[in-house]
């Protein structure tokens, strides 16, 4: 063997060799002996300190110590660099045969749906699609539809007040007002949209949807009225779907009309959602008032027109017999997945 004090550091340094796991650690292992500062390189530095008979054995020893070292450590380094390139490999391999992940897909909200569906109808007759604002003056939401100051539906009760000339508008009516203010006859429009209202319970949401329609032309008469509202119904409801009209008033039109379709779940037999009647409401309407026609500044004696107006969330929950109006804006997954 060689000389104790070599053979000490010799001893420690392969057994730090051994404990090392990982290239990184061998690495400091190299450092710590054979490195600039490492302790084999200060005792060969140091041989010259030596009494001049101990230097040949103690140079000897450490050499062959700093030698044996640099092999264990190129081995054991050889073989934990191949150790990790496999690990690398194995985390980065990818099996293409697995399932893809599938992006969630979303359904149509049913409000949509019934939207899209009373847009195409009337669209597909040649009416234009018209909007407007969702925060109204009085004048227009009001006072030009023939609202008198003191009509109840004025009431701070039942209408969002910003100012006192500024409101949430209660129905699409002023886009109308807009329109026909805008442009000269014949107007065929319809006017979906949000609209507000102060009420809620199981059939009232403070924010509903309405689609609202008007044709003005010369000679326009409410048989108009009658077969373009037949034939919507028998779009929406079903080819034998029937409708009928029952007398009716709102001060924007004169004369009115409610208008109820042929019970489409029981064919008029009578049933739970129809309440046994074998009808059902679904929208009003009636002939536009003079007064609203001259107040947009047309003239009564030239032209006349029909309007009509009707409730998307109403429309919606008779056709899918839903009994609550809040499931359409609580975002109940289990609610809307059924409409997929
Ligand atoms: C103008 C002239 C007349 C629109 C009309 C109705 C009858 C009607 C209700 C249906 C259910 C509102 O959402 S609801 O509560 N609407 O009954 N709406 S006639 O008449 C107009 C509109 C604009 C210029």
């Amino acid at each position: 063997m060689g000389h104790p004090r070599v053979d000490a550091i010799a001893r420690e340094a392969r057994e730090a060799a051994a404990a090392a796991a990982s290239s990184a650690e061998l690495e400091r292992v190299r450092v710590a002996y054979l490195g600039r500062q490492g302790l084999l390189t200060q005792l060969l530095r140091a041989l010259g300190t030596l009494p001049p008979q101990e230097r040949p054995l103690v140079g000897a020893a450490a050499n062959e110590a700093k030698r044996a070292l640099e092999a264990l450590l190129d081995e054991r380094l050889a073989a934990a660099q191949a150790r990790e390139r496999r690990d690398a490999r194995a985390r980065a391999r990818l099996d293409l045969t697995l399932p893809g992940r599938r992006p969630p897909l979303g359904v149509v909200h049913p409000l949509t749906r019934v939207h899209d569906e009373i847009v195409a109808i009337f669209v597909g007759l040649g009416f234009a699609v018209a909007e407007g604002p969702e925060v109204e003056t009085d004048e227009y939401n009001f006072e030009l539809l023939n609202l008198p100051p003191d009509h109840p539906a004025r009431d701070m009760q039942d209408t969002f007040y910003i100012s006192d000339a500024a409101l949430l508008r209660t129905h699409t009516s002023p886009v109308q007002i807009r329109t026909m203010k805008a442009q000269r006859p014949p107007v065929r429009i319809i006017c979906p949209g949000a609209v507000y209202r102060r009420d809620a319970d199981v059939t009232h949401s403070p924010m509903f949807h309405q689609v609202e329609g008007l044709a003005v032309d010369r000679r326009i008469t409410m048989g108009d009225l009658k077969g373009t509202l037949e034939l919507f119904a028998r779009e929406m409801f079903g080819p034998r779907s029937r409708i009928r009209f029952r007398p009716s008033f709102f001060p924007f039109t004169e004369p009115s009309a409610e208008v109820d379709v042929l019970c489409f779940l029981c064919a008029g037999g009578g049933c739970r959602v129809c309440r046994q009647s074998g009808w059902l409401e679904i929208l009003g309407s009636g002939m536009v008032h003079p007064q609203v026609l001259r107040n947009v500044g047309y003239d009564p004696e030239e032209v006349t027109g029909w309007a009509f107006g009707m409730g998307i969330e109403r429309i919606a929950m008779l056709k899918y017999g839903i009994d609550d109006i809040r499931l359409f804006f609580d975002n109940d997954l289990r609610f809307l997945r059924q409409f997929a």
